[in-house]
C-alpha cells in the first residue's frame, strides 16, 4: 500500500472525526441556545453534516480496505457508519421537509436517536482505530485541502436551499431553529409532547396548589388566586422534537410570586410529575406561570392548572403542571443541560 494513500487515509479519517464532534456538539448547541445565535449553530450543523457526506466516496474506499482485512469490530464499524448515515439522511429529510416522519417517529427524533447512539461507538471507533494528528497536517496543503471541502460542503448547502425553494418544498418554512410551524393561535392543535417518559396527569384544581419555597418561608397558593392575574404574554413554543407554536398566554409572572429574597441565585421550578429545570433568579421578570392559552384555561396535555411560559427558551423549559417553585442560592447552571426525564 503506498505511503501516500496511507497518509491521505488518515487525513480523511481525521477530518471525519473532526467533522462528528462539530456536529455533536453544534447539534447540542442548537438545542441549548435559545437566542438569535441559533441560527448560525444550525447552519454550521447543516455545514458539518454535508462536509461528512461529501466525504464518503473517500472514506469508502479507506474503510473497503479496512473490512478486507476483516479485524475484530467490523460490525462495530458498520453499525457505527449505519448510525451516521441515518443521523445525516433523516437531517436532510427534515431540514427539506421531504421526511415528516417514519414509522411513527419525526425525522428529528430519528436524527436525534441516531446521533445519540452513535456516540459510544464513535468513541470505540477512535480508541480502536487510533489516528494521530501530525504537524504536518496544518500544511498549507492540507489547510487548501479543507478550504475546499469547506466550500464544497457549503455549495451542497446552497443547493439543497435553492432545490427546496424551487421545489415548494415544506422545508422553506421552518423557523431558525429548523422547526416547523404546528398550531399557532389555535392551541388546540398544537402537539402535546412530553420531554422523555413523562405522562400526562390529570391535575384536579381544587386539591392543586403552587407552594413557592425561600429562605424565609413557604407559601401556597391556590388555582383561584393564580387565575386571577391577568399578566399577558405572546411567546413561542419551540420544541427540540422540530415543531413550534405561538401563542397568547395569560397568568402571572413569577416575580409577582416570590418573597424578598437576598443571596438567592435561581429558581427551581417543579413539576407535579417529577420533571422541573432550574432558572436564573433574574429570569423571573420574564417568566409566566400560564393558566390559560388563547384565552382559555390550559387543557390537561398543555399543563393544566399551570405551566411555565419561558420566552425564548426551547420547549423543555416550559414546565408543564408545575406545583413547586423554589427561591434557592445554588447557580442555575448546577443542573444536566437537558432533562433526565
Ligand atoms: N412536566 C413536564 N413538562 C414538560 C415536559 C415534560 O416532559 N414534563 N416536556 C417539555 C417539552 S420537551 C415541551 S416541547 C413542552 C411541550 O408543551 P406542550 O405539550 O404544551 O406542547 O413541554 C415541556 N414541559
Ligand atoms: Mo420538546
Amino acid at each position: 500500500m503506498g505511503a501516500k494513500r496511507l497518509s491521505a487515509g488518515r487525513r480523511t479519517n481525521l477530518a471525519l472525526l473532526l467533522l462528528l464532534a462539530l456536529a455533536l456538539a453544534s447539534g447540542g448547541l442548537a438545542f441549548a441556545i435559545g437566542s438569535r445565535l441559533v441560527r448560525w449553530i444550525v447552519i454550521a450543523h447543516g455545514l458539518a453534516g454535508l462536509a461528512i457526506l461529501l466525504l464518503v466516496p473517500w472514506k469508502s474506499a479507506i474503510a473497503g480496505r479496512g473490512l478486507r482485512r476483516s479485524r475484530r469490530g467490523s460490525w462495530a464499524s458498520i453499525a457505527f457508519s449505519v448510525l451516521v448515515a441515518v443521523a445525516i439522511l433523516s437531517g436532510i429529510g427534515h431540514a427539506t421537509g421531504i421526511l415528516g416522519s417514519a414509522g411513527g417517529v419525526t425525522a428529528m427524533q430519528l436524527h436525534v436517536g441516531a446521533a445519540l447512539a452513535s456516540i459510544p461507538l464513535a468513541v470505540w471507533h477512535v480508541a480502536a482505530r487510533r489516528v494521530r494528528p501530525r504537524r504536518t497536517d496544518l500544511s498549507r496543503r492540507v489547510m487548501l485541502r479543507t478550504g475546499v471541502l469547506l466550500g464544497g460542503s457549503a455549495l451542497a448547502y446552497g443547493a439543497l436551499e435553492g432545490l427546496v425553494a424551487v421545489t415548494s418544498l415544506p422545508g422553506g418554512a421552518r423557523r431558525s431553529t429548523g422547526s416547523y410551524e404546528r398550531g399557532s393561535f389555535r392551541p388546540g392543535e398544537m402537539p402535546v409532547t412530553q420531554w422523555l417518559n413523562d405522562h400526562v396527569p390529570e391535575i384536579d384544581a381544587e386539591s392543586w396548589e403552587l407552594t413557592v419555597r425561600s429562605a424565609s418561608g413557604e407559601r401556597a397558593w391556590s388555582y383561584q388566586e393564580l387565575a386571577a392575574f391577568e399578566d399577558r404574554v405572546r411567546a413561542t413554543l419551540d420544541c427540540t422534537g422540530g415543531w413550534y407554536a405561538e401563542q397568547d398566554w395569560d397568568g402571572v409572572f413569577l416575580w409577582r410570586l416570590l418573597p424578598g429574597f437576598d443571596e438567592a441565585r435561581s429558581l427551581g421550578i417543579g413539576s407535579a410529575t417529577g420533571y422541573g429545570r432550574r432558572f436564573p433568579l433574574a429570569d423571573s421578570a420574564n417568566l409566566l406561570l400560564a393558566t390559560r392559552v388563547g384565552g382559555a384555561p390550559l387543557s390537561a396535555g398543555h399543563g393544566f392548572p399551570g405551566r411555565i411560559v419561558a420566552p425564548g427558551g426551547r420547549g423543555f423549559w416550559w414546565v408543564k403542571w408545575v406545583d413547586a417553585v423554589e427561591v434557592s442560592v445554588t447557580p442555575w447552571w448546577w443542573q444536566s443541560p437537558f432533562p433526565l426525564t
